[in-house]
C-alpha cells in the first residue's frame, strides 16, 4: 500500500459518503486527509510504524485508524460496508459528467440499476423517461453522455477507422452539391490510431451537404450542425466535416491535416517571414492582404519551403530539413518488389502457394517469401522437418514453371522462452530467409524478454526479427523489452527488423522503425498475409516506413530477388 493507494481508498469514502448523505463535515474530513497523505514527502507506512499518524494535518483518532486498518488489510470495514449500499459501479457512472448522485441515486432505487452499461441500456429502452423529475430529453441527454464518454480517450486502429472513412467519402462524393472530398487530419497523416475521423470538402451549397452528412445512413448521433461545419458518431467513430469554398481548399487541407505541432512551426515560420498563415490562406502583414491557397503545395511555395507530404509533417525534424533542401526521398509502394512475410495453406494461410504467387505478380512483385510457422506452432500447424522439405520441393516445382517471378522459402520460427529458435540449425540453413518471432510467454520481465529476442537474433541464420513488440492495436500493449537494446544487437548482427503491415501491429512504429534505421538496421515489410487480401495491406507497410523517414535502400523489398540472397548469404 502506497501513499496514493491509501490516498485513494480515502477519496472514494469522501465520494461514498457524500453520495449516502452523511454529514457535509464528514466528507470533508476524508477529503483533506486523503490530499495530505497524497502529498506527503514520507512514506505513510513508516510514519504508521513510529505512531505517527495523527502529525498528518487532517489525521485524526478516527482516520488514524482507518489508516491503520487500511494498511494491514487493504480495505477497511467502513468502506466495505458503505460500498455494499450504493450500486456496484458507482465511480464509473459517477465519473461520466452530467450523471450526478442524483441521478444514480433515481436510477438505483427505483430500477435497481447499479451498472453503466445497465443504464445506457434502460435509456435505449426508454425506461428512464417514466421517472420522476425525467423525460424524454433528459434520458436522450444521459444516453449521449455515457456514449461520448465511452468513445472518449480511445483511439481507433486506423485499420478499423479506414473503412469507415471509405463509407462517407463515397457517400459524400454522391452528393449532387459535394465537389472535392479529401481525408484530413492524423488519417492522411497515417498515424497508427486516430482520435476521429476530419473530412473536408468544397461546395456550391454547403447547407445541402451539411444536411445530407447529418442524415447519412448508420448515423447514430449529431454532436453539432453549423452551417460550414458537422460533427456526427457514426460506427462508435467521431466524424468532422469542414465544407470550404474552392479558392481556399488547400489552405483548409494543410490546416486540417495537421499534425497540430507541425501546424505550429509553420505559423512561426510565416511570422518571421512577414507573413500570416491561417487556414483561410496567407496574409501579407504589410499589405494585409489575404491571399488564399488553391492547394497544399502553394501553402508550402509560398512559405519559401518545398512540399512537405502528409507522413511527414509531426515536427520531428521535417521543417529544418525542408528549409536546409535535404526532406528523405522517401519510398513508395511502386518501390516494392516483394513481400517478406506471408503464410499458405502449409501452415495457417487460407491460399496456396501457387494462388499467392498468382496474386503477388498481379500486383506488379518480382517475389514473394512463404513464410509458414515452425513445429511448436501446433494452433497454426506449423510444419515439422519432413513438411517443409515437400513445401520445398513444392516450390521448386511453382518456380520451376515461372519465368520473371520467385517464391522464396522462409518460415517464421518460433523463439522459445530462452531464446532457442523452434528448428534445428541445419534446417534453418535450407530456407532462402529466416523471420524469428516471439508468440508464447509474453508476461516475461523486460529483462529476460530482451535477453530472449537478443540471442535470438544472435543466430547467424535468423535474417529477420518480426513484430518485435507484440503488440496487437486496441486490443495488447505488446511485451516489455528493451527495444533500444534490440536494435542495437540487430545493427551488429546484420538482423533485419519487420515493419508488420497487418493493421493490427504496425509493428515496429514508425519511431521505432526511424531509430533502427537510422542505426544502420535494414528494415523488412511485411504483410503477415493469411489470405489474398490481407497482401494489400502493403500500403499501410510504405506508409507507415514514410512516416519513419525510409528511402528505399533503407527497405530490403525494394532489392531484387539475388541481392536479397546475397544479403541473407
Ligand atoms: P487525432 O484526431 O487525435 O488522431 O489527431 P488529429 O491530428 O487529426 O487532430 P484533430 O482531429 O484534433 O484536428 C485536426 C487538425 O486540425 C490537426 O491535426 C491540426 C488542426 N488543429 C487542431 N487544433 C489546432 C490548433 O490548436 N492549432 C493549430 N495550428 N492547428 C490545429
Ligand atoms: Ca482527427
Ligand atoms: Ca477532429
Amino acid at each position: 500500500m502506497s501513499n496514493s493507494d491509501v490516498a485513494e481508498i480515502l477519496y472514494r469514502m469522501a465520494v461514498l459518503s457524500q453520495f449516502l448523505d452523511e454529514n457535509a463535515f464528514v466528507t470533508r474530513a476524508y477529503q483533506k486527509a486523503a490530499r495530505n497523505i497524497e502529498s506527503l514527502d514520507s512514506d505513510i507506512r513508516k510514519v504508521a510504524v513510529n505512531s505517527r499518524l495523527k502529525t498528518i494535518p487532517g489525521v485524526g483518532q478516527a482516520i488514524a485508524g482507518t489508516i491503520t486498518e487500511i494498511l494491514k488489510t487493504g480495505t477497511c470495514e467502513r468502506y466495505e460496508e458503505m460500498k455494499s449500499m450504493v450500486p456496484a459501479d458507482i465511480f464509473r457512472m459517477l465519473g461520466v459528467t452530467g450523471v450526478g448522485p442524483k441521478t444514480v441515486r433515481l436510477v438505483h432505487k427505483n430500477l435497481g440499476i447499479a451498472t453503466l452499461d445497465d443504464l445506457e441500456k434502460a435509456a435505449i429502452g426508454h425506461r428512464l423517461q417514466k421517472l420522476p423529475g425525467m423525460g424524454v430529453k433528459q434520458e436522450q441527454k444521459i444516453l449521449r453522455t455515457i456514449r461520448r464518454s465511452k468513445d472518449m480517450g480511445r483511439r481507433i486502429p486506423l485499420g478499423v477507422a479506414i473503412p469507415i472513412a471509405e463509407y462517407v467519402v463515397k457517400y459524400l462524393k454522391g452528393c449532387p452539391h459535394a465537389g472535392n472530398v479529401t481525408v484530413t487530419g492524423s488519417m492522411r497523416r497515417h498515424r497508427e490510431t486516430v482520435g476521429d475521423i476530419d473530412l473536408i470538402a468544397s461546395s456550391d451549397d454547403p447547407e445541402s451537404v451539411i444536411a445530407a452528412f447529418t442524415t447519412m445512413p448508420g448515423v447514430a448521433d449529431v454532436i453539432g450542425s453549423g452551417t460550414m461545419k458537422a460533427s456526427v458518431i457514426l460506427r462508435g467513430v467521431q466524424i468532422d466535416l469542414r465544407i470550404v469554398d474552392r479558392s481556399s481548399f488547400g489552405s483548409l487541407l494543410q490546416h486540417f491535416t495537421g499534425s497540430k505541432e507541425h501546424n505550429i512551426r509553420l505559423r512561426e515560420l510565416a511570422i518571421k517571414n512577414g507573413m500570416k498563415l491561417s487556414e483561410y490562406g496567407i496574409t501579407d502583414q504589410k499589405t494585409g492582404t489575404l491571399l488564399p491557397c488553391g492547394t497544399e503545395e502553394e501553402v508550402y511555395q509560398r512559405l519559401g519551403l518545398p512540399f512537405i507530404v502528409p507522413e511527414l509533417r509531426e515536427d520531428r525534424g521535417e521543417i529544418e530539413a525542408a528549409i536546409a533542401g535535404n526532406l528523405p526521398d522517401l519510398v513508395t509502394l511502386a518501390d516494392i518488389k516483394g513481400d517478406l512475410h506471408i503464410h499458405s495453406t502449409w501452415s495457417d494461410g487460407a491460399n496456396t502457394i501457387s494462388e499467392l504467387a498468382d496474386a503477388a505478380i498481379g500486383m506488379g512483385y518480382e517475389y514473394i517469401c512463404v513464410t509458414d510457422h515452425s513445429r511448436a506452432r501446433g494452433i497454426a500447424g506449423g510444419l515439422n522437418e519432413e513438411a517443409l522439405i515437400e513445401k520445398m520441393v513444392e516450390i521448386e516445382r511453382i518456380n520451376d514453371s515461372m519465368d520473371d517471378f520467385t517464391v522464396l522459402t522462409g518460415s517464421e520460427v518460433d523463439i522459445r522462452s530462452d531464446g532457442t529458435l523452434d528448428y534445428d540449425n541445419h534446417v534453418l540453413e535450407m530456407l532462402d530467409i529466416v523471420i524469428a518471432a516471439v508468440h508464447s510467454g509474453f508476461s516475461q520481465d523486460k529483462r529476460t524478454m530482451t535477453s530472449r529476442i537478443v540471442r535470438a537474433i544472435e543466430n547467424e541464420h535468423v535474417d529477420i526479427l518480426a513484430h518485435p513488440t507484440g503488440r496487437l492495436l486496441g486490443e495488447r500493449v505488446g511485451y516489455e523489452v528493451d527495444i533500444d537494446r534490440v536494435i542495437a544487437v540487430a545493427a551488429e548482427t546484420e538482423t533485419a527488423i519487420e515493419i508488420n503491415a497487418s493493421p493490427s501491429r504496425l509493428d515496429l512504429n514508425d519511431i521505432n522503425a526511424r531509430k533502427a534505421s537510422d542505426s544502420g538496421v535494414m528494415l523488412a515489410i511485411g504483410t503477415d498475409a493469411h489470405y489474398l487480401d490481407g497482401l494489400r495491406y502493403m500500403g499501410s507497410g510504405v506508409h507507415l516506413a514514410r512516416g519513419a523517414w525510409l528511402e528505399p535502400c533503407d527497405l530490403l523489398n525494394t532489392k531484387s530477388v539475388e541481392a536479397i540472397l546475397r544479403w541473407a548469404g
